[in-house]
């Protein structure tokens, strides 16, 4: 059976949130508030289809994808920077790559017993976050 990341997720922990936002360029203003955000994540996963809706008080962000099929990703409402996208499968492990103006961008998600983890990838950056389920 393949992995299968359904579910209600809400954040338990962000390590360097604010160094991942400060490589994307994101302004003071908006990373104070940012910072302090307990998004959730919503996902709903048909085989290699998937719907990663993440919500909070501030900004949304609702991304579709399948596995293995590059798409333009428009980043709205975060760096609003557009890129190409492509996510692929390591083992268990889900790995988006992010080619545009900003190096080595990208996101891994994989399941840790309970836990849904996220590290994001930006430069020199690298936030990890931890999501537990609703
Ligand atoms: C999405 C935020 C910082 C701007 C607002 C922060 C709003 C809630 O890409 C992401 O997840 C992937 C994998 O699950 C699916 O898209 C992470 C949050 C990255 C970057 C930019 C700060 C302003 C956070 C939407």
């Amino acid at each position: 059976m393949p992995v299968d990341f359904s579910g209600t997720w809400n954040l338990v922990s962000n390590d360097n949130f604010e160094g991942y936002m400060v490589a994307l360029g994101i302004d003071f203003a908006t990373r104070k508030i940012a910072k302090v955000l307990k998004p959730q994540k919503v996902i709903k996963q048909d085989g290699d289809s998937f719907h990663i809706h993440t919500t909070s008080t501030f900004r949304d962000y609702l991304l579709e994808f399948k596995v293995g099929q590059e798409f333009e990703e428009d980043n709205k409402g975060l760096d609003n920077r557009k890129c190409k996208s492509l996510v692929t499968w390591e083992n268990d492990k889900l790995v988006c790559v992010q080619t545009g103006e900003k190096k080595n961008r990208g996101w891994t998600h994989w399941l840790e017993g309970d836990d849904l983890h996220l590290e994001l990838r930006c430069e020199n950056q690298v936030c990890r976050q931890v999501f537990k389920r609703a």
